[in-house]
C-alpha cells in the first residue's frame, strides 16, 4: 500500500516512524507546485495537472509526496488563471486518492507575503486539511521561530503533517563562514522538534547546498534527532543538485525533492530520473520505475512547451555558479535578469547581483526567500539606480528614502533577523517609526469572517462559499476580481490552455466539457468589423448552431 494509506491509518506520529524505518530513498515529486513555480511563472493550470493525474496516481504509488499546492499556487490560481485553488486541490484528491499531498506554507505568512492574524492561519490549514491536504512544510523567510510556530500549531490542529523548515543560507562546509554554520542550524533545528515537528525538512530555496555542505548537515541532524525524518530540498540552479541530494541520502535523510526530468534542472528542483537510476540497485533504491518516469516526461516535455511565454529561463541558458557567491533565489535570479534584460541592462544585471550580497550584508545577513528575499533584491537595486556604495547608505541612511519593503523589513514587520538588526542603520532609517520587537502578527486583531462574508455577498448579489471567503481572507483584492471575472466569463478552467491562452482561430472548432460527460462544440466563424462602441460581432457555431455574440475589443479601444 501507498504512504497515503499509512499516514491515515497511523496518523502523523505513526507515519513518521515509518518513514525512519523505510530503507529506501523516498522522493517527493515537485511538478505540480515548484517545478513550474520556478520555471514557468507558475503558470501551469489545473487542466494540464488533472490529465495526467491518473497516470501519477497508477504509477507513483511510492512517492513519499507530490507537491502541489501552497507557495505562489494560490495566488497565481486566483490571479491569472482565473481558477479556485480549493477546486484544484479537490479534483487532484479525486483523481490521487493514494500518494500523500503536500504543500508550503509560509508560516504565518500563509500562501500570502505578509503577516495574517492568527485565526486566518487557523481556518486555512484547518480547510486546506479539509480538502486533502496531508503534509505542511512549514517555513519562515528569516527563520524567525515565532511565525514558523505559528504554522506549526495551526497544521497540528488541524491534524495534518507537521514538517518544519530550516532555510539553509551560507555554506556549513566553509570554515571562514561563521554565521550559519553546523551550531546555528543544529540549534534551530532542535527548537523545531522541541515544538513537536514530525519531519525535519532543510529548505535550500537557493541551491546553495553543496554536496559536501549537504553531507555534513544532514549527517550531524541525522546524529542528534535519530528519531525525525529528515527531508531535503534544494534548487539546481548551479547543476549540482543530483550530486547534492544523493550526498543527502548516503548521510541519512530520508526524502529528497525532484521534478521529473522534462521539468527539472536550472531554477528547478533535479531530475527524478538522475536520481532514480543513480540509486537502482543500491541499498538506497526508490522503487521507482525508470520507464513510468520517462513516460511521464514526454507528457511534462509537451505540456511546458503549451507554456512557453512563461518560460523564465530564456535569458538563463545554464547552470549558474555564482549563486554560491550572491546567494539569489532561483525565481527572483531570473525575474532580475529578465527585468534587466528587457531594458536592454544586461551590463546592469551584474551589477544587481553584486550589489546583492551587499544588500545582504547591510541588512545583517539573513536568509533569503519569500519575502525576504524581495527585501534584499530592492535594497540592491536602489543602489544600483542611486549610485550608492554600502557605505553611502550607513552614512546617509537618514536622508535616504529607501524602498517601502525594506522600511517595513526595519520595523519588524517580517520579524526578527538572525543575529537581530543591524545598528545604527536601523535607527537611520527608522526615524522613531513604530517597530515590531515581537511575532508581527500577535499583535494583529482576529479577522471578522462574519462580516467578511456579508460584505462579500452584498457586493456579489449571491452567496459566498466557505473556500471563496478563506481565499478573501488572505487575498482580499485579487479574490473580488476573480469572483467578477468569473460572473462575467464562466468557468475558463474548462478552456484547453492553447485555447485559454491564445484564444480560438476562425475556423477552428473547439470542445469544452462543461460538465462531467457534457461537451459544448464551438466552432469560430467569422469576426465582424469594428463598430461605433468598440465591440465587434463574432459569429460562432454552438453544437451546429449558428449564434452570434458582440464582444467588446478592448486592444482596438487602447
Ligand atoms: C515560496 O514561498 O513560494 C517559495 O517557493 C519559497
Amino acid at each position: 500500500s501507498g504512504w497515503r494509506d499509512i499516514l491515515i491509518k497511523e496518523g502523523p506520529e505513526g507515519f513518521a516512524k515509518k518513514v525512519r524505518q523505510h530503507n529506501g530513498l523516498l522522493l517527493m515529486d515537485t511538478t505540480y507546485r515548484d517545478a513550474h513555480q520556478s520555471l514557468l511563472a507558475t503558470r501551469v493550470r489545473s487542466y494540464d495537472l488533472n490529465r495526467i493525474s491518473p497516470y501519477t496516481a497508477h504509477n507513483f504509488n511510492n512517492l513519499f509526496s507530490l507537491e502541489n499546492w501552497g507557495g505562489a499556487t494560490f495566488d497565481v490560481a486566483l490571479r491569472f488563471l482565473h481558477e479556485c485553488p480549493w477546486e484544484r486541490l479537490d479534483t487532484l484528491r479525486k483523481l490521487i486518492p493514494n500518494i500523500p499531498f503536500q504543500m508550503l506554507l509560509r508560516g504565518a505568512n500563509a500562501v500570502g507575503y505578509t503577516n495574517y492574524p492568527d485565526n486566518v492561519v487557523y481556518k486555512f490549514c484547518d480547510l486546506a486539511v479539509k480538502h486533502g491536504m496531508d503534509i505542511f512544510r512549514i517555513f519562515d523567510s528569516l527563520n524567525y521561530l515565532p511565525n514558523i510556530k505559528v504554522g506549526m500549531e495551526a497544521v497540528g490542529n488541524a491534524g495534518g503533517v507537521i514538517e518544519a523548515a530550516i532555510s539553509y543560507t551560507g555554506d556549513v562546509s566553509d570554515p571562514t563562514k561563521t554565521k550559519y554554520n553546523l551550531k546555528y542550524y543544529e540549534d534551530l533545528a532542535g527548537e523545531l522538534v522541541k515544538a513537536g515537528t514530525h519531519i525535519l525538512s532543510i529548505k535550500d530555496m537557493a541551491g546553495l547546498l553543496k554536496p559536501k555542505a549537504a553531507h555534513l548537515l544532514v549527517s550531524s541532524l541525522r546524529d542528534k534527532f535519530p528519531d525525525i525524518p529528515i527531508h531535503v530540498h534544494t534548487h539546481d540552479t548551479a547543476g549540482a543538485g543530483v550530486a547534492a541530494m544523493l550526498a543527502a541520502a548516503e548521510a541519512g535523510a530520508d526524502v529528497v525533492d525532484v521534478a521529473v526530468d522534462s521539468m527539472s534542472g536550472m531554477t528547478s528542483q533535479p531530475s527524478m530520473g538522475a536520481v532514480v537510476a543513480a540509486l537502482e540497485r543500491t541499498d538506497l533504491d526508490t522503487g521507482i520505475n525508470l520507464d513510468n518516469v520517462s513516460a511521464y516526461s514526454a507528457y511534462w516535455e509537451q505540456t511546458r512547451n503549451l507554456y512557453a511565454p512563461f518560460e523564465c529561463c530564456v535569458t538563463m541558458k545554464s547552470g549558474n555558479s555564482d549563486i554560491y557567491i550572491n546567494e539569489i533565489p532561483g525565481g527572483q535570479y531570473t525575474n532580475l535578469q529578465f527585468q534587466a534584460f528587457s531594458l536592454g541592462l544586461a551590463d546592469q544585471f551584474e551589477e544587481v547581483k553584486k550589489m546583492y550580497s551587499i544588500a545582504n550584508k547591510l541588512l545583517g545577513d539573513i536568509p533569503k526567500v519569500t519575502p525576504s528575499s524581495k527585501v534584499v533584491g530592492d535594497m540592491a537595486q536602489f543602489m544600483v539606480q542611486n549610485k550608492l556604495t554600502a557605505e553611502m547608505v550607513e552614512e546617509r541612511a537618514e536622508e535616504l528614502s529607501f524602498p517601502s519593503s525594506v522600511v517595513e523589513y526595519f520595523q519588524g514587520l517580517l520579524g526578527l533577523p538572525p543575529g537581530g538588526f543591524p545598528e545604527p542603520l536601523r535607527s537611520k532609517i527608522l526615524r522613531g517609526a513604530k517597530t515590531f520587537d515581537e511575532r508581527p502578527g500577535a499583535s494583529l486583531p482576529p479577522l471578522d469572517f462574519d462580516a467578511l462574508k456579508s460584505s462579500l455577498e452584498e457586493k456579489h448579489g449571491k452567496k459566498i462559499s466557505e473556500v471563496n471567503l478563506m481565499s478573501a481572507a488572505l487575498y482580499p483584492s485579487v479574490t473580488d476580481n476573480y469572483l467578477d471575472f468569473i460572473d462575467k466569463y464562466g468557468p475558463v478552467n474548462t478552456l484547453d490552455t492553447r485555447m485559454f491562452l491564445a484564444g480560438p482561430n476562425v475556423a477552428q472548432e473547439t470542445e469544452v466539457e462543461i460538465e462531467r460527460g457534457k461537451t459544448l462544440s464551438i466552432k469560430t466563424l467569422a469576426v465582424g468589423d469594428l463598430n461605433k462602441n468598440g465591440a465587434r460581432e463574432v459569429f460562432f457555431e454552438l453544437n451546429g448552431q449558428l449564434r452570434s455574440v458582440l464582444i467588446k475589443d478592448e486592444e482596438a479601444m487602447k
